[in-house]
């Protein structure tokens, strides 16, 4: 039983703009579902699309008492991540997808995504889910309208983004909007019983740049699945940005107030698994500084009408990787998950409690592990998938700044580039210039393996944190940001750009800097430098804290492990240097001149 044109026409809001109803029709009638539902993002509705699931047995309910309204997601084991290599830019030329991305022709991609999704959804719900990524009506907004068969992917984007009616109402006639289509893939008959969790073994994550367009087939996970947020916020953001000159970062944010009373805003790049969520709610060790949560994954920046940057959390929520989450590394978090949340792939107590890695110093002595099967701490396998993972509102966070969710967003004072490095890179620098700052950027990088003093363990370059998310040639966005630096130049000034590396190593392989909450007196340095309230130092990588502007012995940390940590080994870093060139190299002609420029005066003041 197909649902009819007709009946999609009669049961559409009255509001919905006349193309996003043409679409859905479309999209119906080349996917077969049995029902259409346009989402309001009510409480109600949300409550009614976890009793189904609850129903179906996808939602496990948790212990009212410990985690109340919570609820935990168990996914196919071999439907636990995003998949980079089903990951495509469709452009039409291939050289702007660049070499960093998977390309495929257009027209050749949506014959086979036209034959995959041909009665996709037969048997299931096809749910309409209008969402605003930024405050409704915000001039950095964008709204996208995302249509799935998939419950969990519907309240998992009612989280992450601001979902329902008054996102659909922003679409006027000739408003914009990124259309998504998103299936699991795993078509009912009339005699099959559903899964807990549908999906399929056949998978594309498909992004048209130019036509702001996204399609998904076969996994219903995270960045698969939740197109609001890796593969519109960042993919088609960042195509979209670059033609109306503002820049989608793969950046979290935060204000942060300073003993006087001074109020900063840092927007941060990590490569994923540096601890960015962490960052984001940073508890400080240092008295007197307050800072607070803007974001945590994902940031809009936008030159301001007076010449500043102006950043926007696009989410509304956060989706994190619960292991490593624990009262020593994110006490923030562990108070932001006490209710309210969704969990998928973590393990379960035996009174209905969740638990994973991390969480606690003491191990329970039985659990039931994310694949439901019986655990102790014998097991040979983790209790919790690597990248289990929690969906949480935004305003649940502790730390939430009050200012979060102005449209007008922040300006934003500095902005730093961090990577997992053992070696080579300073615990900080500040960067001479935009385009050194721009350089810092593009070269960024973690280290594979832990490497021994005097060699470079094999660097996993990831430029700007963006490697698995831009939607264009990754050099091009290189020079996007050179780009938005010298307009911020021209009408005022932009923001100080800084390298940090919690992760050093020293020579018997411990880390030489303590993290977590420690890292506010890296902060503390990076705001005074903005300032202009504390000096700096000069060396070949960039400008470094000068002796005594950091109470690094407060930290714990002595005198012997901090010059290690500032340690240039002439060796090692033109080992990195000449890695460097044959990195940019593989960009080829797109990699902006002033990039090289500023390789060859790295190059040159180590040759000093
Ligand atoms: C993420 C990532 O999941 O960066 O946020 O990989
Ligand atoms: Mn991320």
């Amino acid at each position: 039983m197909t649902v009819t044109a007709t009946a999609i026409r009669h049961d559409c809001p009255a509001y919905a703009d006349a193309r996003v109803v043409a679409w859905v029709e479309r999209i119906a009638a080349l996917t077969e579902p049995d029902a259409v539902y346009w989402c309001d993002g009510s409480a109600a509705e949300r409550e009614r699309l976890i009793d189904t699931m609850v129903a179906r047995g996808t939602l496990l309910p948790l212990n009212e008492e410990k985690r109340p309204n919570s609820y935990l997601a168990r996914s196919r084991p071999d439907d636990v991540a995003r998949v980079e290599s089903r990951t495509f830019i469709c452009s039409r030329d291939e050289a702007d997808a660049g070499p960093t991305n998977n390309w495929a022709d257009p027209e050749e991609m949506r014959a086979t995504l036209d034959g995959l999704f041909h009665g996709a959804m037969r048997g299931r719900t096809m749910y309409v889910v209008p969402f605003s990524m930024g405050p409704v009506g915000s001039p950095l907004a964008r709204v996208g309208v995302q249509v799935t068969d998939s419950p969990y992917v519907v309240v998992s984007t009612g989280t992450m983004t601001r979902m329902g009616a008054d996102a659909l109402r922003q679409i006027a006639p000739t408003t914009p909007w990124v259309p998504a289509v998103h299936s699991v893939g795993a078509p009912l008959g009339p005699d099959d019983a559903d899964v807990a969790w549908p999906c399929s073994d056949t998978k594309y994550i498909v992004h048209y740049p130019e036509d702001r367009e996204i399609w998904s087939y076969g996994s219903a996970y995270g960045g698969n699945a939740i197109l609001a947020k890796k593969a519109f916020a960042l993919r088609i953001a960042s195509a979209i940005g670059k033609d109306e000159g503002w820049i989608a970062a793969h950046m979290l944010l935060l204000k942060v107030t300073n003993p006087q009373g001074r109020v900063f805003h840092v927007a941060a790049a990590f490569p994923s698994a540096c601890g960015k969520t962490n960052f984001a709610m940073l508890k400080p060790s240092i008295a007197g500084w307050d800072v607070e949560t803007i974001g945590d994954d994902i940031a809009w920046l936008a030159p301001g009408a007076n010449g500043e940057l102006r950043a926007i959390n696009p989410e509304a929520g956060f989706f994190g990787v619960a292991p490593g989450t624990g009262a020593d590394t994110n006490p923030v978090a562990v108070d932001m998950l006490e209710r309210d949340v969704i969990f998928t792939n973590v393990a379960l107590t035996d009174d209905g409690d969740v638990w994973w890695e991390g969480l606690t110093p003491d191990t329970p002595s039985h659990l039931t592990d994310w694949q439901g099967n019986d655990w102790t701490p014998d097991s040979p396998t983790p209790a919790a998938h690597p990248n289990s993972r929690f969906t949480v509102s935004a305003d649940q966070c502790p730390t939430i700044a009050d200012t979060w969710d102005d449209p007008a967003g922040v300006p934003i004072d500095a902005i730093i580039f961090g990577g997992r490095r053992a070696t080579n890179v300073p615990l900080v620098a500040q960067a001479r210039s935009w385009e050194h700052g721009v350089y810092m950027g593009a070269t960024l990088a973690s280290e594979r393996t832990a490497a021994a003093e005097g060699t470079v363990g094999e660097l996993r370059r990831d430029p700007f944190a963006m490697l698995p998310f831009s939607g264009t040639h990754m050099a091009d966005h290189w020079q996007h940001w050179l780009d938005v630096g010298e307009r911020l130049a021209e009408q005022g000034s932009a923001p100080a750009i800084f390298q940090v590396n919690w992760f050093r190593k020293g020579d018997d392989g411990s880390f030489l800097w303590p993290g977590f909450s420690e890292n506010a007196r890296v902060l503390e340095w990076i705001l005074d430098r903005v300032a202009g309230n504390v000096d700096a130092t000069d060396s070949p990588v960039g400008l470094l804290p000068s002796e005594g502007s950091i109470d690094y012995e407060a930290a714990g940390v002595a005198p012997e492990q901090w010059s290690q940590l500032f340690a240039l080994h002439s060796e090692p870093l033109a080992a990195e240097v000449a890695d460097t060139e044959g990195f940019l190299a593989g960009y080829g002609d797109a990699v902006p001149t002033e990039v090289w420029g500023q390789h060859r005066e790295l190059e040159a003041r180590l040759r000093r």
